[in-house]
């Protein structure tokens, strides 16, 4: 076709301007479209499902298809498209951007529209769409109805660079269309392979040697840890991290979504009690802490590595997160390249920090407390059964609210690699079962994901995506918002109406609603068997673990008052 044809108003210039955007996209990597049902948005979903290098993926609601696009790009890396048409369908995909946006998530968000001389006119399904993802778009791009074949390729080129560099994130396109959008003659759209216009990365951030020679001198002869928080599962940082603290003799203090509790060998001083032993005001603190990742679920972690004296941070990027401002040193650079480079260093150099211990004895006697308390809060259990029952790499996403918490309490070290996946850039646990979908379709594997009861009830139509998947999921059936019950609101005589919210729905007939197998488990000793049997079908489940509000609270309080007020032992 040519350039005159294509700026012509014909379906087959609609297509082909469609299959030159998506063909521009590939350039860094896209494979995978996941859209929805709308008329103007049929060149694009035509050019989607055309194309021979595209897997495509199709989800009516748009708020469920962003959050599954999402799990799509956190388990794959790669950028991940979605296509909607005009109207209300792309602000759907708010929630979804402002998550990929805060934890850097390549999400290609195309919005077809009407043309020009439909907008500002009263016409139907039209509405300014340009700026609906303004801030939180790394950038935001404008196909117009007549755009040529090489601006239509080009935008599609700049939108793969900006939604993968310098900081990946959600990019916008919003690409209108003039009727006629079907080809009276459907041969005359053919499948299309793409062609060869990659755009390549720069070469990542490389630390500055001499200012990590002058940390690895500082660390010498003095006693320290390192915090490994939250990082993207596969990062290669958390094999440094290990590597790092086998040069220096020092305890890890692993967050559940660093990925560290699982999968590293034996010797390695990971410590996983964390959240509970570092609640004690008096818990020690070191000379010197590292701090790899984002920033730890616990607040009690966070607030005592704000306490320690000398911090320092290996940030991948200039907008690395401190939210208590804490940082000493910031050293920026490809954290895993930080790693291995200050490992190096502290080996030429023959330094040796000081053997401290202090913490694994506090970890030691917090594990002991635990298994000591007479009526442990149920999550334990079920965090502990998922640990042991579920097969190597096994995706486990972990909703939020008390879920993420009750991973950081309670999972253990496992010999065994286990990716945890979260939606942690804003928390939110709205679109939780979608993601899970997506990272279950992009890992390839059964997959498991824990809910609270509020979080199903948000996401409940994404039950849908789990019919024909593997994705197990195990809802927390604790009647509403449980994570409030530990907060001050608990006390007001508003909390059941205004924060605790139990949903009320008979999560049994929710499954059925979607066809899918429901076993509610109200023992702990049935979680073990029920996760592997529902994993084996390699079909979508849903296990209600139902845990008694009330009791689990108690349990939690009473462990962490064994570590702030119990025995002393272990302490130092
Ligand atoms: C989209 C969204 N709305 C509201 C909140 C605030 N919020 C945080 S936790 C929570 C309750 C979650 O309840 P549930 O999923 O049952 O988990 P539980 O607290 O019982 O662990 C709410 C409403 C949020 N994080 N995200």
């Amino acid at each position: 076709m040519t350039e005159r044809e294509a700026a012509g108003g014909t379906a087959e210039a609609a297509y082909a301007r469609a299959v030159a955007l998506l063909d521009g996209l590939g350039a860094t990597g896209l494979e995978a479209i996941v859209v929805s049902p709308g008329s103007r948005s049929t060149p694009l979903a035509l050019a989607a499902a055309r194309g021979t290098a595209l897997r495509v993926h199709v989800i009516a609601d748009e708020r469920s298809a962003a959050f599954f696009a999402l799990g799509l790009a956190r388990a794959t890396g790669r950028p991940t498209g979605l296509v909607a048409t005009s109207g209300s369908a792309p602000a759907h995909w708010l929630p979804a951007a402002v998550e990929a946006c805060e934890d850097r998530q390549p999400l290609v968000l195309i919005s077809a529209d009407r043309p020009a001389e439909l907008l500002g006119c009263g016409a139907n399904q039209a509405t300014d769409q340009g700026s609906l993802f303004a801030a939180h778009a790394r950038a935001r791009f404008t196909l117009h109805a007549e755009a040529t074949i090489g601006h239509a390729h080009d935008v599609g080129r700049r939108a793969a660079a900006a939604c993968m560099w310098p900081q990946p994130g959600p990019v916008h396109i919003n690409a209108a269309f003039r009727e006629p959008l079907v080809a009276a003659d459907p041969a005359s759209c053919p499948a299309w392979s793409p062609g060869r216009a990659g755009v390549h990365a720069p070469e990542r951030m490389t630390p500055d040697l001499a200012a990590l020679g002058t940390i690895a001198a500082s660390l010498a002869g003095r006693r320290g840890a390192i915090l490994a928080g939250r990082l993207a599962p596969g990062d290669p940082a958390a094999a440094a991290i290990v590597a790092l603290a086998r040069t220096l003799d020092c305890a890890v203090l692993a967050d559940p979504l660093s990925g560290l509790r699982a999968g590293q060998p034996a010797d390695a001083r990971i410590l996983c009690a964390a959240d509970a032993f570092l609640r004690d005001p008096a818990a020690p603190r070191p000379d010197w802490l590292i701090r790899v990742g984002q920033p730890p679920v616990s607040r009690f972690v966070e607030q005592w590595a704000a306490r320690c004296p000398d911090t320092v941070l290996l940030a991948g990027s200039t907008d690395w997160a401190d939210p208590l401002r804490a940082a000493g040193t910031v050293l920026l650079g490809e954290p895993a390249a930080s790693l291995s480079a200050l490992a190096a260093a502290v080996s030429r150099a023959g330094l040796r920090a000081a053997a401290w211990d202090a913490l694994d004895r506090r970890e030691v006697a917090a594990l002991e407390a635990l298994r000591a308390l007479p009526t442990p809060p149920a999550e334990a259990a079920l965090v502990q059964a998922i640990a042991a029952a579920a097969p190597p790499e096994t995706p486990v996403f972990v909703a939020n609210s008390l879920v993420v918490r009750d991973f950081d309490s309670f999972l253990p070290r496992r010999a065994a690699p286990l990716p945890l996946y979260a939606n942690r850039g804003v928390s939110g646990i709205d679109g939780n079962i979608s993601t899970a979908a997506g990272v279950a379709a992009g890992c390839g594997r059964a997959t498991i994901a824990v809910v609270g009861d509020l979080a199903l009830f948000h996401d409940l139509n994404a039950l849908s995506l789990c019919r024909d998947r593997p994705l197990v999921v195990i809802v927390v059936n604790n009647g509403g918002g449980a994570i409030f019950g530990q907060l001050p609101q608990a006390g007001l005589p508003e909390f059941d109406a205004l924060w605790l919210t139990p949903p009320g729905i008979d999560i049994g007939r929710a499954a059925a609603l979607f066809e899918l197998p429901h076993v509610r488990l109200d023992a702990a000793a049935d979680l073990e068997t029920a996760i592997l049997s529902a994993l084996a079908t390699g079909r979508g489940a849903v296990l209600e673990f139902v845990v008694q509000r009330a009791d689990s609270h108690a349990g939690r309080l009473a462990w962490w008052n064994s570590q702030t007020c119990g025995s002393k032992a272990g302490r130092s």
